[in-house]
């Protein structure tokens, strides 16, 4: 066994929905840059989950190979880890199927995500593929075999259900799946809106004020903190009360690495005008670098798509060879080409 397979597998991705904003950013690609070393590492583009809610194909198409760019504008490097698309690899929905199949419906009906999504388009139409989910999800992460999974503390619910659906798949087919651990890291696991700060910061914000895209030039970025939602007070503490100060704590401390309880001691006694300022002018910094690989890889088609191909090849070996052991271990007919 080379060293590269006895590391401990780490598997993630994100939905290419459009727009990668400051919370993907702070919540998942940052810490996901940082572990490549130690890590054997799979990123993938959910597309699959993207298609839960109506998708137009051109726009989805493209917003594929943009989150490539993104991933790599964000630090991750395809000769330390392995980059594909989900639905290249046809063993993702294979395996949803399976373990739908011992999937509690009381269990995904009781999924938060589910239930703010489905009330998110109450009267309207509702598919199945928003309740199965995190099967597909959990299909993801056990078609790997991963010991490990990054994930903002918005995803810590569907990895419960994918360490149940492992628990009960061993248990009735005999051991096949690690159980997977989720990994929240970062100082900054959850960015809220900056006009709703109740409410997490998310692409799908009618607000356009409320959310820092990755594409977003300076200006921009200063705006939107200048125009940042606080309250009536001056302290600068991080406090349940004062959620929308708390947020900028946050997201300070993300960019920043320093702590929370530095950062209240550092700008004490400041007002909040000139502490949102200071705060975007960070951001503004943190981000323009990233904003500009993007600009750069962007225009580079042919090199985004060599890069998920070659994640493609080693993606499709790992997954045949766990979806093999499935198929075995549940009865299915066996694959002549696997
Ligand atoms: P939407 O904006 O439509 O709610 P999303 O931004 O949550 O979608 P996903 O692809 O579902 O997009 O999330 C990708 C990753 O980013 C996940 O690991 C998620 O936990 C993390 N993430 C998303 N929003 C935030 C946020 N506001 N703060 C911290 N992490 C976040
Ligand atoms: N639901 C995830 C995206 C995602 C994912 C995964 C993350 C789909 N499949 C498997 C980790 C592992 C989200 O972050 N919104």
């Amino acid at each position: 066994m080379d060293m590269q397979k006895r590391r401990p597998i780490v598997l993630t991705g994100l939905q290419p929905t459009s727009g990668i904003h400051l919370g993907n950013y702070l919540g998942a690609l940052q810490s996901w840059a940082n572990i490549q070393d130690e890590t054997d590492c799979l990123f993938f583009i959910a597309d699959m989950h993207a298609i839960t809610i109506p998708q137009d194909p051109g726009e989805l198409r493209k917003n594929i190979i943009d989150c490539v760019a993104a991933y790599l504008a964000c630090g991750l490097d395809s000769k330390k880890s392995h980059i594909f698309v989900q639905s290249q690899i046809a063993g993702h929905a294979e395996l949803a199927w399976i373990l739908s199949c011992i999937a509690p419906l009381g269990q995904l009906e009781r999924m938060t995500q589910f239930k703010d999504k489905s009330s998110r388009q109450a009267g309207e139409f509702i598919g199945a593929g928003l309740l199965y989910y995190p099967v597909l999800m959990a299909a993801d992460i056990l078609l790997y075999n991963t010991h490990l999974v990054p994930v903002g503390e918005d995803q810590r619910q569907h990895l419960e259900l994918t360490r149940d659906l492992a628990e009960k798949f061993n248990g009735i087919h005999g051991p096949l799946f690690n159980i997977p651990e989720p990994l929240i890291q970062g100082n900054c696991t959850r960015v809220m809106s900056l006009q709703n700060p109740t409410s997490k910061m998310s692409k799908s914000d009618h607000n356009s004020l409320a959310t820092i895209f990755l594409s977003d030039d300076d200006d921009q970025i200063m705006k939107k903190f200048r125009s940042a939602v606080t309250d009536s007070g001056t302290e600068i503490r991080a406090s349940d009360e004062k959620p929308g100060v708390q947020n900028l704590l946050n997201i300070l401390s993300g960019v920043s690495g320093m702590s929370i309880s530095e950062l209240e001691v550092n700008h004490a006694g400041m007002g909040y005008g000139k502490f949102k300022t200071i705060v975007a002018e960070a951001v503004i910094e943190c981000v323009r670098p990233i904003r500009e690989r993007l600009e750069t890889l962007k225009k580079d088609s042919q090199y985004l798509h060599s890069i998920v191909e070659t994640g493609r090849a080693e993606a499709q070996a790992r997954a045949n060879a766990t979806f093999a052991s499935v198929c075995d271990l549940v009865g299915l007919a066996r694959r002549p080409s696997i």
